[in-house]
């Protein structure tokens, strides 16, 4: 069992990853940046070292910082939770390099997934259904682009392989934009990712983004903790996440979850993972995967009562699952908001001190946040300071529970999207269930 972890983040997940550690009895080092010496997670570390200046670049992004941390303290792992290292095969390498264990799948599954077109390749193998499409890159032979897009038909969308999460992509309507399409998505490519390489599917017009949560020990074993739906999105931003997924049968969560499991078996793959598909009209299209933890992960807990980090922790330490796929059931719904200091108006970010705060409770709410009276949000990092999750019996519960918690939410000093998410909430289209990716953006009239 690990003695020691590094944690190699900030804000709410941070915090999350040291109390799974203070279940586990696992020591902990918080490293931080020279704006977070207040965070809360710092303060309850059991250790913590200062690793450079506010920007990332300097501290959250900084390898050789965060690897002389873990020797100087000795810790035997290192998690990375979201955003920053967390994705990046590269670190990931250097950390076991070191000696370490990096608490997340094999560098070289990273690298599998980081690449868009090799983990389509490797899902398709794995019979997980994808987006029908170029199957592999673009190559430099026009006729050919042009008769494949042709074959898919029109509207196409065109990746880069290096790219994800909406960066690097362009719909195309028309033979008559193909070419130019192609030319200004590959230059941009190569500018954001240093990786030219494209490739092409057919574009989904109304989709759902609907996701799948997996876990995979190291001995072989991969279940699936069914699905969420994150359709509720602004500028490829989340905003409201939930789970079960509206409309999704038992039947079709096992079926397509059970694919994503024997996939993890086939690949190899260690630890928590996502698997990101499009779904419209009754199908799924597996589109990319995430190998870290994700920032909606506690809408899959509340309904399935699994532990996802602790999970984390104990796949690390080379434990076997403590689930079976029988041992995992459905129960209720859970819905997540994700705060932001932002204006709501404008979406612009909104740092500063908390001077009050009071946060909801009562039955099946729950708050992830670092957030504490007197408090400054600093202005470096992601505006996201805090998670509401609200879970019932069924999704009309969950939603009450989540206005009634929302509108308990007090958190003063700063401007936040607290309003934003109670009009969400009294929105009969999201209150009806099952809007597609594009409804926020439209209901804001962007
Ligand atoms: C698509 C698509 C439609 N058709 N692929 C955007 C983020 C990246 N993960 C993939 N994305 C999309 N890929 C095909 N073949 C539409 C999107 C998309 C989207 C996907 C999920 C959530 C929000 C989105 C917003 C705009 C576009």
């Amino acid at each position: 069992m690990l003695e020691k972890i590094v944690i190699a983040n900030r804000g709410e997940i941070a915090l999350r990853i040291l109390r799974a550690c203070r279940e586990l009895d696992i020591k902990t080092v918080a490293i931080h940046s020279e704006a977070d010496r207040d965070l809360k997670h710092v303060r309850l570390a059991d250790e913590s070292v200062c690793i450079g200046p506010a920007a990332s670049a300097a501290s959250y992004l900084h390898v050789p910082a965060i690897i002389s941390a873990a020797e100087v303290c000795d810790a035997q792992a290192i998690h990375p939770g979201y955003g920053f290292l967390s994705e990046n095969a590269d670190f990931a390498e250097r950390v076991e390099q070191s000696g370490f264990v990096f608490i997340g799948p094999r560098p070289e599954t990273i690298r599998l997934m980081g690449d868009k077109i090799t983990a389509i390749e490797a899902m398709k193998a794995a019979g997980v259904p994808t987006v029908p499409g170029s199957d592999g890159p673009l190559d430099d032979n026009d006729e050919r682009t042009l008769s494949l897009a042709n074959d898919i038909g029109y509207p196409v969308i065109v990746k880069a392989a290096g790219g994800g999460g909406g960066r690097g992509m362009r719909v195309v309507h028309s033979e008559a934009s193909l070419l130019n399409s192609i030319s200004l998505t590959r230059a941009e490519a190569g500018a954001a990712f240093g990786n030219e390489t494209l490739y092409m599917e057919k574009y989904l017009e109304n989709p759902r983004h609907v996701e799948f949560q997996v876990l995979a020990d190291t001995h072989g074993n991969a279940i699936h903790l069914g699905e969420r739906d994150c359709s509720m999105q602004r500028r490829h931003q989340k905003v409201v996440e939930e789970a079960p997924a509206p409309g999704i049968t038992d039947e079709v969560r096992q079926k397509i979850g059970e694919r994503c499991a024997e996939a993890c078996r086939q690949i190899g793959y260690r630890g928590a993972g996502t698997f990101e598909f499009l779904y419209e009209d009754g199908e799924f299209y597996f589109i990319e995967m995430n190998t870290r933890v994700q920032v909606e992960h506690p809408v899959t807990e509340m309904i399935t009562g699994v532990d996802i980090v602790r999970e984390q922790l104990l796949i690390a330490s080379g434990e076997p699952l403590h689930y079976t796929q029988d041992d995992i059931k459905v129960r209720g719904h859970a819905v997540e908001c994700r705060i932001n200091a932002e204006d709501p108006t404008n979406f612009m970010p909104c740092p500063g001190d908390i001077s009050q705060l009071h946060v909801p409770g009562g039955p099946g709410v729950r708050v992830d946040t670092h957030l504490y009276n007197g408090y400054r949000v600093p202005q470096y990092y992601d505006s996201m300071i805090g998670k509401l999750i609200a879970h019932g019996e069924n999704r009309d519960v969950a939603i009450a529970r989540m206005r009634t918690a929302l509108s308990e939410m007090v958190i003063d000093g700063i401007k936040t999207n607290i309003p934003l998410h109670t009009e969400i909430m009294a929105d009969s289209n999201f209150v009806a269930g099952g809007m597609n990716i594009h409804y926020l953006e439209k209901k804001l009239g962007l």
